[in-house]
């Protein structure tokens, strides 16, 4: 217990330069700073010497400056820079990004700037100072500016950085666009001095009666009135703070409706802390493992999941809208899903509440994937604070049933050991939900005819995601009928990946996998879906992927001109032959779940 505490602290002062972020950031009062920002490409990193953040303009004769936020490239904020400029759309550097803000700041109040993320790396500088950092391109950050933000002007600087490095999380190479940039909100947030910072309101893990509370107040003082109101429930929970500003506690409930694919409820909940009050909706439910089942709400669930990036296709960039959220989620749930794999990093709130709202369960990862340094510290406290501030944000969303450590990874004991810290530090903030990983080790096993993955670490997950291509990078040992499956088998098993690549449109021999056709694909389909019938703890099926999507590993140049065309939908949003399998599999699979006797 102590070794963790000790590790967790190393984690938030080494990682996080900036604090923690307060809770529901969009149920604040708050002023979008998006727009058209100033933008200036810094490939040689000089910015830095010239000290560009301080803005400054020549006003002796014999003063110049080699460089200038006016009159220069402007970026839209949020927004990834690779879709904006053509010369940005491979690059990976420095770009340094200016606005011009007024502010209002009212006496006794405090004001956060609040980035929804920045991909990958940055430093903030407002007026000419310097006031944090942060590392990690999914998850929120956020600055107090109280003593810094000033009545009317201020200048605002962000220095962006996304060039890839063995140390950065994810590391050298990895299958989708390195899109740099602010990618999401910024958010000039208006506080009362004491607020309330952060708040877990949750069903208790195997109790549909009991909804668990804990709130903390910005400042750690004792004597602070606190309530929680539900009013829909007729419920109201009253505490004073301890000395460490927070509260505790239980709300008993009768005849709750629980939040469920079927039927996504959602109560309005108000927080209220000192002269602070938060709404926002709150759905209950309980996730759990039985066996080799996924129980929501004590009824067994197959898991109809897809998975996609945060990525609009047709405009060769990184989603990052309402509308976005909308376009992905509304193709997903047209194939019939009750569940998306937000692959393979925390995607942004836009899209994680509506999936909310659509009655849609997340299973939300960070990005551990492939060629992470397992030998290296630092590394594992990054993943370890980009778990923290993913878990943070969405702690209050019902539909995030699922922790993703990471995806593919081979066993070592240092690698071991990085998970191992990276569970721990995520259940000693969250136990409701299910903690699970992507492997990609299932193996066919001649001698014994079936197929095996030899990795321990899956004891310590709840459920374990596989990644099987069969049909594309494996052929086929023996006829997907035959194929036999014993792995994990006391565990639920999800197949997390699964797939083959097609050019819409392209027509070819359904036996060669080389025709890059939907014909293959489909065939590759059907086939892999013949052989889950063989895998006695299957508890979901995710294939790969729903879009078209661009990535550098992918060279071919006709079929794929860096496009991974494993989608179930090209780049374009037509639907390929492989969708309409899928689509009626996943029919057959709800009409089953609702039909009495089977579950
Ligand atoms: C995988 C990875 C995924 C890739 C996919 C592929 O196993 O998890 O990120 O995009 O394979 O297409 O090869």
């Amino acid at each position: 217990m102590k070794r963790i505490t000790i590790f967790l602290l190393v984690c938030a002062s080494l990682f996080l330069h900036a604090s923690a972020t307060l809770i529901n950031a969009y149920g604040r009062d708050y002023k979008m700073l998006n727009g058209r920002w100033d933008a200036i490409i810094d490939l040689y990193d000089q910015g830095d010497r010239m000290k560009v953040y301080e803005n400054r303009k020549p006003e002796g004769e014999t003063d110049f400056y080699e460089y200038s936020f006016d009159g220069g490239l402007r970026l839209e904020v949020p927004g990834d820079w690779n879709s904006q400029s053509p010369e940005l759309k491979y690059y990976e550097g420095t770009v340094w990004y200016g606005r011009h803000f007024d502010a209002e700041p009212t006496p006794g109040q405090r004001s956060i700037l609040y980035f929804g993320a920045v991909s990958y790396r940055c430093n903030v500088y407002l007026n000419g100072k310097k006031i944090a950092s942060h590392e990690g391109g999914f998850t929120p950050f956020e600055i107090d500016v109280t003593d810094e933000i000033k009545k009317g002007d201020n200048f605002l600087v962000v220095e962006v950085n996304n060039r890839r490095t063995r140390d950065a999380i994810p590391a050298l190479a990895f299958d989708w666009w390195n899109y740099g940039g602010i990618t999401r909100d910024v958010m000039l947030i208006n506080v009362p001095d004491n607020y309330v910072k952060d708040y877990f309101i949750r069903l208790r893990k195997d109790n549909p009666d009991v909804i668990d509370v804990d709130v903390s107040m910005s400042r750690p003082e004792s004597g602070v009135k606190v309530s929680v109101e539900i009013p829909d429930l007729k419920k109201r929970f009253e505490a004073i703070t301890d000395d460490n500003g927070q509260i505790s506690g239980e709300i008993k409930v009768k005849n709750l409706k629980r939040w469920a694919p079927d039927a996504p409820v959602l109560y309005d909940v108000t927080i209220n802390g000192g002269n602070d009050r938060v709404t926002e909706e709150i759905g209950f439910r309980n996730i759990n493992v039985e066996g080799t089942k996924i129980l929501i709400n004590g009824e067994p669930q197959f898991m109809r999941c897809i998975s996609f990036h945060e990525e609009i296709p047709q405009r060769l960039g990184r989603a990052c809208t309402k509308d976005d959220a909308v376009m992905l989620l509304s193709e997903a749930s047209d194939l019939g899903v009750n569940m998306i794999r937000l692959a393979h990093y925390p995607q942004n709130e836009y899209t994680v509440r509506l999936a909310e709202k659509m009655g849609i369960v997340l299973w939300q990862e960070i990005p551990v994937w492939q060629g992470i340094d397992f030998e290296d510290d630092a590394t594992r406290e990054k993943a370890c604070g980009m778990l923290t501030e993913m878990i943070n944000r969405d702690k209050n969303r019902c539909a995030v049933g699922f922790w993703g450590v990471a995806n593919e990874t081979k066993p070592s004991a240092a690698r071991n050991n990085f998970l191992k810290h990276l569970i721990e530090t995520g259940k000693s903030i969250d136990t409701t939900r299910l903690y699970v990983a992507a492997f990609d080790l299932v193996e066919y096993d001649k001698n014994r005819g079936v197929f095996t993955m030899d990795d321990s670490f899956t004891e310590n997950l709840d459920v374990i995601g596989v990644n099987k291509y069969m049909g594309w990078y494996h052929p086929w040992p023996v006829t997907p009928d035959k194929a036999v499956w014993d792995v994990t088998p006391d565990k639920p098993l999800i197949i997390s990946e699964f797939g083959g690549e097609a050019l819409y449109g392209q027509s070819g021999s359904r036996d060669t996998v080389s025709s890059w056709s939907e014909d293959y694909q489909a065939r590759l389909y059907e086939d892999n879906l013949r052989m889950m019938e063989n895998i006695p703890n299957l508890a979901g099926v995710s294939p790969w992927i729903l879009f078209d999507f661009r990535s550098p590993f992918r060279f071919h140049p006709t079929n794929q001109e860096g496009w991974n065309r494993k989608g179930l939908v090209s780049d374009r949003g037509q639907r390929k032959k492989a969708w309409y399998i899928m689509r009626d599999f996943y029919n057959k699979k709800r009409n089953l779940s609702h039909h009495p006797l089977k579950s």
